[in-house]
């Protein structure tokens, strides 16, 4: 048996990792997660569990962030090992090179490649032949071919919530964290999902990406979860969308309801929705859902981003969604080397003809892991080295001469939207320097949509703001973003927490 610390850095449930953490633990291994903002000596708390493995799961921006910890606590624990998995080691091996503190990465899901890592290591035998595992061999990154990616989710054990659960804030909230799928139906050039399709899969007959955990799975999982933990009242589904495939929405619709009957909030893929899949939704209990508009430019979301949602379902959903009394919200890209400063506000002005009922504004990043990204860095269209820490809130990595509008545009753009004469008065302010008050606008405005419109409660996202403040716009630590004791803002990504799945 052995004793395996998940660490993350946002005070959020992380479906992965109660994934891996459930089928470590039914293979008779020992494990918990720590969050830093909920620990008074994170550093501490994690070496009084004794670690074996320490397991830190990474987007990009964050991969490096655990170093400082890794060192300290392999001064006490000799044979400590450490594994980080998630979409950035995923996709970069080069991180391997850094093996004073990594000494293996896991490629994609990891369900099964961390039960073998961790038994390998456990039994002192090599691990250079796991499917899915990295490893650095004469100085060199290797990277195992990957299994294929569990076809039927129902055959996993449940997700286990305990490691998160014990920290009270995050049992104590209103609404709770849950994943229905795995997968999404769209391939847009932005994110890091398309590429996950394109590698995770074989193309091997009948194989899928997009997989739904049967509704009879979720709802026993609910109910498990609900009769430990009774304070829910209400479900976040943080999956890519939860239309995923209609007759499942169907069943859903007709057992949600009776089995479970917690009215929750999802994510949806517009150009996958009909009347039909509204009405399923609001009969199941949906209240609020969020979609990504991206853009205003109905050229760049199909042209640039291979969206897939034409203007037409840009203005028809949201009237069939008002029309059947479910909330709303956009997500919005801004900064994209595909849109110039007034594509920008055109964004803008769709948002105002649309009328959500909130808008999520996040900063383009270029990721390695995405086909934009990767084009981005091959024309030297990335700021390389420029700092801009982990979250997509804070600042852009692009070379612009807009650089500094584009930025004053997404901390001022619900006052774009939301204010009469609002675009007139924002194409000022935008030129002024950036300052906090831009900041703060962008905050406050995502605090009461998040907590209103989306039915998380004023108190719990305000708690959540005290507790998390200063690291999206906290400092910078050239290179990669790292979080210190003392560094512990993560207010803006767990404000976003689950509704924002699809940015
Ligand atoms: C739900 C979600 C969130 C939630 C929950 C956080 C989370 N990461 O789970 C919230 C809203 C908080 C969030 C926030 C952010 N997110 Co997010 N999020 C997602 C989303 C839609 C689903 C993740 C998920 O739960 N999938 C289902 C589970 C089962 O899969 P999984 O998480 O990948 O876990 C499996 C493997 O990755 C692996 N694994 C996971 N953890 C670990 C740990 C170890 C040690 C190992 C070995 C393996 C391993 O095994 C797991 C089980 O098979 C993904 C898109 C996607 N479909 O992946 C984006 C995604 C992960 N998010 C992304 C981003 C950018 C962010 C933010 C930076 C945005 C921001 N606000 O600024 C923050 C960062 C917060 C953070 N600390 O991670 C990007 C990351 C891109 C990249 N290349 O790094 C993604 C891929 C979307 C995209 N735009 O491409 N996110
Ligand atoms: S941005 Fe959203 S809709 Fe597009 S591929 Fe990623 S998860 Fe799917």
């Amino acid at each position: 048996m052995a004793r395996v610390a998940f660490i993350v850095t946002t005070c959020h449930e992380f479906e992965g990792i109660k994934a891996l953490s459930a089928t470590l633990k039914q293979h008779g291994h020992q494990t918990d997660c720590f969050i830093p903002a909920e620990e008074k000596d994170f550093h501490r708390t994690v070496l009084d569990f004794q670690p074996d493995v320490v397991a830190a799961y990474a987007t990009t921006g964050q991969e490096k962030w655990q170093y400082p910890h890794i060192r300290e606590w392999r001064k006490e624990i000799k044979h400590l090992k450490s594994v980080s998995g998630g979409p950035h080691p995923s996709f970069d091996t080069d991180l391997l090179k850094d093996e004073e503190f990594i000494d293996a990465t896991i490629k994609g899901e990891a369900e099964y490649a961390m039960l073998d890592l961790v038994n390998a290591w456990e039994a002192g035998s090599s691990i250079e032949d796991i499917p899915n595992v990295g490893y650095l061999k004469d100085g060199v990154p290797h990277q195992n071919p990957i299994r294929p990616i569990v076809q039927d989710l129902d055959e996993l054990p449940f997700p286990d919530v305990d490691i998160f659960y014990k920290y009270p804030f995050l049992r104590q909230k209103r609404v709770m964290q849950v994943h229905a799928s795995r997968g999404c139906q769209n391939n847009c050039t932005y994110c890091t999902v398309p590429l996950m399709k394109k590698e995770w899969i074989s193309g091997k007959r009948g194989e899928r990406f997009n997989r739904t955990k049967s509704v009879d799975y979720l709802c026993e999982e609910m109910n498990d979860i609900l009769a430990r933990y009774p304070n829910f009242r209400m479900v976040n589904f943080g999956d890519a969308a939860l239309n995923m495939y209609r007759g499942w929405l169907e069943e859903f619709a007709e057992k949600w309801p009776e089995r479970v009957g917690l009215p929750f909030a999802t994510n949806i893929n517009i150009n996958f929705l009909n009347e039909n899949d509204i009405i399923n939704l609001k009969r199941a209990g949906c209240v609020s859902v969020q979609f990504g508009l991206e853009s205003g430019s109905e050229d760049v979301r199909i042209k640039v981003y291979k969206k897939g949602y034409t203007d037409k379902y840009v203005h028809n959903i949201p009237k069939l969604l008002k029309k059947h009394k479910i909330t709303f919200r956009t997500n919005n890209i801004m900064g994209s080397p595909a849109e110039t400063l007034d594509d920008m506000f055109q964004t803008v002005e769709t948002n105002r003809r649309i009328k959500p009922d909130g808008c999520t504004v996040l900063i383009y990043r270029p990721f390695k892991s995405t086909e934009l990204g990767r084009e981005d860095f091959a024309l030297g269209r990335v700021e390389v080295g420029k700092d801009i820490g982990p979250s997509l809130q804070n600042d852009s990595q692009m070379k612009r001469e807009d650089l500094r509008e584009v930025v004053n545009l997404q901390k001022l753009f619900n006052i774009a939207v939301y204010l009469p004469g609002g675009p007139k008065l924002v194409r000022k302010l935008i030129k002024l320097p950036r300052n906090p008050m831009y900041d703060w606008t962008l905050l406050a405005f995502l605090w009461y949509q998040h907590a209103v419109v989306s039915g998380y409660g004023m108190v719990d996202d305000f708690k959540l703001g005290l507790k998390n403040l200063g690291q999206i716009f906290g400092k910078k630590t050239g290179g990669t973003h790292q979080y210190g004791e003392e560094d512990k803002n993560q207010f803006l990504d767990t404000l976003d927490t689950g509704l924002d799945a699809s940015f």
